[in-house]
């Protein structure tokens, strides 16, 4: 085992030591870091209790995509939002669960911060008892002041951000956080309620061993995806191993088992989504962040994920992530047979 990782460093210090690589940082990142950090292990504790606290199923209410909202889904919500709501470090949040940007209540001052979270990835797995996950993203808000935080400071594009984190609820809960110096994983000891370092560094291994794709979409994906997926499972000409198959339709669950072991994970525009389902914003930037930092590569078919600038809050983007050579290859595929449905997305990229 790497030697740091015999120490026993909770989430709280390594956050502090990670603001000690920043020079002239004031301290209110980190202080937002470990707001992140309590909010994740108060939800934690509802998915472990969800059955038994009568938390599990659907409420009455849909969101702002129509998706019937999961009751879990609307504590984690809640608890980020009120966590982060008068501290006067944000200035803006905008969550994937509300129509419009969330403002700082009157009374409360807001901050230098912005932040961007999915309060429960995956939610449709909470009743079948499968990984579900939080996904934050932290940008700067983009004029100083001390007024509230506008559209603008929330649409910026991901290599802007400043940090990113997920906290997968699975087998075991972890948090996996950078702020720019590395992917860092944190798994949760319940018995003290402590995030405890058990993964630093993260490098997206290679060979890679995985790729995660949705089989039920096939008869809707473009040639150049169609080409792609074949490729993978080495049915192509050329003499290469296959890459084995694992899809749970929770994007952290697969995100994060394919940042471990090395693989790549799609989500592409099909006949029916022809952005595809997966939101810049909540998703598509923060993961990019952390895939680059462990090494990896984000793209939208085109070109990096990170070099997109948002257009709407919601705006949906077609996802390849994980090894950087697959995700390229996905590229050239896409160059190869999908000159049509380039040229199309082109325009609305
Ligand atoms: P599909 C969950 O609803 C989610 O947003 C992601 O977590 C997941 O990767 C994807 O949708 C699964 O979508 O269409 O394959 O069920």
């Amino acid at each position: 085992m790497p030697p740091d990782e015999r120490k026993l460093v909770t989430i709280e210090r390594h956050i502090l030591d990670q603001q000690g690589q920043h020079p002239g940082a004031t301290g209110r990142l980190t202080s937002l870091l470990y707001d992140i950090a309590l909010a994740a292990k108060l939800i934690a504790r509802e998915t472990t209790r969800a059955g038994i606290a009568n938390i599990l199923g659907a409420t009455a209410s849909e969101n702002v995509h129509g998706e019937t909202q999961q009751k879990l889904d609307v504590f984690a919500d809640q608890v980020i939002f009120r966590m982060n709501d008068h501290t006067g470090r944000v200035c803006v949040m905008a969550s994937e669960e509300h129509d419009d940007l969330l403002h700082i209540p009157q009374g409360n001052k807001p901050g230098y911060y912005v932040l961007i979270y999915d309060p429960l990835d995956g939610s449709s797995n909470i009743d079948v008892n499968a990984p579900i996950g939080t996904i934050f993203a932290i940008h700067r808000r983009i004029e100083p002041g001390d007024g509230r935080g506008t559209l603008a400071d929330v649409l910026q594009p991901g290599h802007k951000l400043i940090a990113a984190a997920y906290v997968i609820y699975g087998s075991s809960t972890m948090m996996v956080y950078s702020t720019g110096n590395g992917v860092h994983g944190f798994t949760l000891d319940p018995s003290i309620g402590e995030f405890l370092l058990s993964h630093s560094f993260i490098t997206i291994p290679t060979p890679a061993k995985y790729y995660s794709a949705n089989h039920g979409k096939q008869k809707f994906w473009t040639a150049g995806v169609q080409h792609y997926i074949e490729w993978l499972q080495g049915l192509d000409a050329a003499d290469h191993a296959p890459l084995e198959h694992r899809y749970i339709g929770s994007l952290i669950a697969d995100f994060h088992r394919n940042l471990l072991r090395g693989g790549v994970f799609l989500y592409p525009a099909d006949a029916r989504q022809p952005s595809g389902k997966l939101r810049l914003t909540y998703e598509a930037q923060p993961l990019a962040f952390l895939a680059a930092q462990a090494g990896g590569y984000a793209s939208d078919g085109v070109g990096d994920i990170l070099d997109l600038q948002p257009k709407s809050l919601h705006q949906r983007v077609p996802l390849f992530i994980g090894s950087r050579d697959l995700v390229e290859q996905a590229e050239a595929f896409l160059r190869e047979y999908d000159q049509v449905w380039l040229a199309q997305y082109h325009t609305a990229r």
